[in-house]
């Protein structure tokens, strides 16, 4: 019998050329490359207090920080793993900077979360130090013999970052730059090494450590701004404004990456405030301000914009969440003199798969609403979820991403990410999206669980497993509900209560409250008989939706 031939894939490729990509040097080298040239630019910028660092200076303190992490007490090494908890800070990069000379991988996680997941993600990872902060310290697990250097406070049992670990290598000591220390770039560097593991729950279930290499990052951050006409059209004159927090994938990877790939100035505040980033702004002349939608739409509504010069600002990015076509027509009346674009980023796409046209440096016209087109030297399709099969333009379903920047895999859970990486390389992104006549993305639906409370993510299967904990549950499920955009998604509950309790919905509301960290907390319950699910088990949470857009429509 004749065999089918099969039909051929339809695939989506930047309107860019393809580069040659520098891919197999150790991280810190590829973001460090240009520094011959911009070794006394600024390089990071306190918000706070002004204080500038040269690139030289943050190269040097990188090493410095290297060579005591190789030292005992803190002794760390290659494949070893370091966990910073800790809100944006100079120290947050001179660490992630000095794991990486040592061969080591940054696990990255908000100070804010509770002790009970920062003890999960510790054990999960295998982290034996942990970069934080007085505001966190108190909630690392006692007893596990990890060792903690504090940036910001002296504390028994503590190593403090400047007087303790920094102290202890002086900047004369010969083993800075001696060539062994200097660098990974032993003949064991291998560029598939792991360097960055940040959490996400991906499509379904609990958060799950995102192995990202040397090879993956620098791919991204190529796709992003290398090239002789970048996708992004950053340059060393180029202020940037970190408000973004750096434990999350797009400020790790397109602020602080990006930022020194081309030697621009980062001016680092410690967390996002309106009214700070605005004086900011026109204080360092910032040109390049990457933000989240909410911080998108207080920008367009506030009255302050005014008051303040925001003249300089060139390039403003928006990305990790959805953001409609009115909230970006409502931005540009207040800044006309830049240009708003969006990225589309998953944690484990290394993260961008998408990125506006209109930032390259010989700009494309692009729509309002966009989410950008896919990233150079990368493949992008989009599938019937139903056959698999790759639409043409125009046609929703879901996206996958193909390249040398998406993760090597979820760690220790090789089924998670067989479920994430098919065989012939492509990632499932879960995000319902289609194509149009001019390469452009836009986003529609999303086909797995996760709810994005401001950009941030929040697991349903995660506040399910806390629920039912509950001796007055029976049953429960949580979906997304879509608000106001200042916000995006809210985690709302079915609750399945046993029989003849009281429970009220405020019960069930503080339950999680006590729990979990801020943005994952259940804002609405509603009491159900009984939660739909399908013959295997999985809780239909299309119909728990339609249930909660019928609600909003009445
Ligand atoms: C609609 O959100 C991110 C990363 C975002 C990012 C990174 C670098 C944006 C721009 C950039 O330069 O990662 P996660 O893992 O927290 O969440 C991933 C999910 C996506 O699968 C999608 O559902 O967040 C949603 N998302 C978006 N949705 C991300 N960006 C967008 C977007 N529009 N622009």
């Amino acid at each position: 019998a004749e065999q089918a031939s099969p039909e051929p894939e339809v695939i989506f490729r930047s309107k860019l050329p393809d580069i040659a990509i520098t891919n197999t040097l150790p991280l810190h080298r590829y973001c460090f490359e240009r520094l011959p040239e911009v070794d006394d630019r600024p390089c990071l910028i306190d918000g706070a207090t002004g204080d500038a660092r040269t690139y030289a200076e943050v190269d040097r303190l990188c090493r410095r920080l290297a060579v005591a992490l190789r030292r005992e007490p803190l002794g760390v090494g290659r494949g070893a793993v370091v966990m910073n908890l800790l809100l944006n800070s100079a120290e947050f990069v001179l660490s992630f900077f000095a794991a990486s000379r040592v061969g080591a991988a940054v696990t990255t996680a908000n100070p804010m979360s509770t002790p009970h997941d920062i003890a999960k993600q510790i054990a999960a990872s295998g982290a034996t130090v942990v970069f934080t902060e007085s505001m966190a310290v108190d909630k690392l697990p006692a007893g596990a013999g990890l060792k903690v250097v504090l940036i910001d406070a002296r504390r028994d049992g503590c190593l403090h970052f400047w007087d303790d670990v920094m102290a202890g290598v002086p900047d004369e000591d010969e083993e800075i730059s001696s060539a062994a220390a200097a660098d990974d770039d032993g003949h064991d560097f291998d560029p598939d090494n792991v360097v960055a593991l940040p959490y996400s729950s991906g499509t379904t279930g609990l958060p799950k450590g995102v192995m990202l290499t040397h090879r993956s990052l620098s791919t991204s951050v190529a796709q992003q701004v290398d090239g002789d006409n970048p996708n992004i059209g950053l340059t060393s004159d180029d202020v940037i404004l970190c408000s973004l927090p750096m434990f999350h994938i797009y400020s790790l990877n397109t602020i602080m990456m990006c930022g020194l790939r081309v030697g621009a100035a980062i001016v680092v505040m410690r967390r996002f405030d309106l009214a700070k980033m605005m004086e900011l702004v026109e204080r360092h002349r910032i040109t390049i301000a990457p933000l989240v939608p909410p911080i998108v739409v207080a920008v367009a509504k506030s009255d302050q914009a005014a008051a303040h010069d925001l003249s300089s600002v060139r390039m403003v990015l928006s990305g990790a969440a959805p953001m409609g076509k009115d909230i970006e027509d409502a931005f540009m009346a207040k800044l006309p003199g830049a240009v708003l674009g969006q990225g589309y980023g998953m944690t484990e796409a290394g993260p961008v798969l998408s990125m506006c046209l209109a930032f390259a440096k010989e700009p494309f016209k692009v729509k309002s609403g966009a989410c950008g087109t896919v990233v150079r030297n990368a493949e992008l399709k989009v599938i019937d979820p139903d056959t698999g099969k790759s639409l043409g333009r125009n046609l929703p379903g879901e996206i996958c991403i193909r390249g040398q920047q998406i993760m090597k895999g979820y760690l220790n859970n090789p089924e998670a990410t067989k479920n994430s990486i098919d065989a012939d390389g492509w990632l499932h992104t879960g995000d319902v999206g289609f194509v149009d006549d001019d390469d452009e993305i836009f986003i529609v639906d999303r086909l797995k669980e996760i709810i994005k409370y401001k950009g941030l993510q929040v697991a349903p299967a995660e506040l399910e497993a806390l629920l039912i904990t509950h001796p007055s549950i029976v049953d429960a499920a949580v979906v997304g509900k879509q608000v106001e955009p200042e916000i995006g998604e809210i985690p709302v509950a079915f609750v399945t209560k046993a029989q003849g309790s009281e429970l009220s919905e405020d019960d069930v509301k503080q339950f999680v409250a006590k729990e979990v960290i801020y943005y994952k907390k259940v804002r609405e319950v509603i009491f159900v008989d009984k939660i739909p699910k399908a013959p295997s088990g999985k809780i239909l949470r299309k119909e728990l939706r339609k249930q909660i857009q019928q609600q909003q429509q009445t």
